[in-house]
């Protein structure tokens, strides 16, 4: 993987899913930038909905997200040609970045982001194939990410992110990329994820 910022490297790799956990992804100060427009347009957070692909609210997720415009930003921009870079993905694949916003006690609970066969969600590009969470602040303690059918969990740290497949080699849910936003204990976290579908995105 080329990463985007050279000062970047790879903390930690997990083959089965293509994880990989990478530090020094984001600048101190593009992560502040970051949150920044988060704050001003954030809402109650939804999941994309498999049968009918709309955005509804979900007791699974206490967190509060935003949808920036990536032409209103050049950093977001400049971030989506990176996750290109990094990842290998075309940008036209890459659904529009989500900046995410926890309070001490939100969390996301254990889920799959891709959509199971038949979802309405589909016809926006095909599935979600890939994932890159990005954080923007460590949180005083909690938070974590966990891939509870791994083992593994992944500290949120700022300017780090974890990149995995969300499909396996017949394009079906790959069960070991269930994941979790752990719950924060202590203080708040920021994230934005990326996610990124088999052709190019139409939503
Ligand atoms: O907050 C996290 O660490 C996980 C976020 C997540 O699972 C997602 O955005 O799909």
């Amino acid at each position: 993987m080329r990463l985007f910022n050279l000062m970047a490297r790879v903390l930690l790799q997990q083959q089965s899913i293509g994880l990989s956990y990478m530090a020094g992804l984001l600048s101190p100060a593009d992560c502040q930038a970051l949150i920044q427009i988060g704050q001003s347009l954030l809402q109650p957070a939804m999941v994309t909905d498999p049968d009918s692909g709309a955005m509804r609210p979900d007791a699974e997720r206490v967190s509060e997200m935003a949808w920036p415009n990536r032409a209103e930003h050049p950093l977001l921009q400049s971030l989506s040609e990176g996750v290109a870079r990094l990842t290998g993905i075309p940008q036209e694949h890459q659904e529009p970045l989500q900046i995410l916003h926890y309070r001490k006690g939100g969390e996301y609970r254990p889920h799959f982001d891709a959509f199971p066969e038949g979802s309405k969600a589909l016809e926006q590009g095909g599935n979600r194939m890939a994932t890159l969470i990005l954080y923007l602040n460590t949180p005083v303690s909690g938070g974590e990410t966990a891939f509870p059918e791994l083992g593994l969990t992944v500290a949120p740290l700022m300017g780090c992110g974890v990149f995995f497949k969300d499909l396996d080699k017949k394009r079906r849910i790959h069960p070991l990329s269930l994941h979790a936003g752990l719950p924060v204990t202590e203080g708040e976290k920021w994230i934005a994820t990326v996610w990124m579908r088999g052709r190019p995105y139409c939503g």
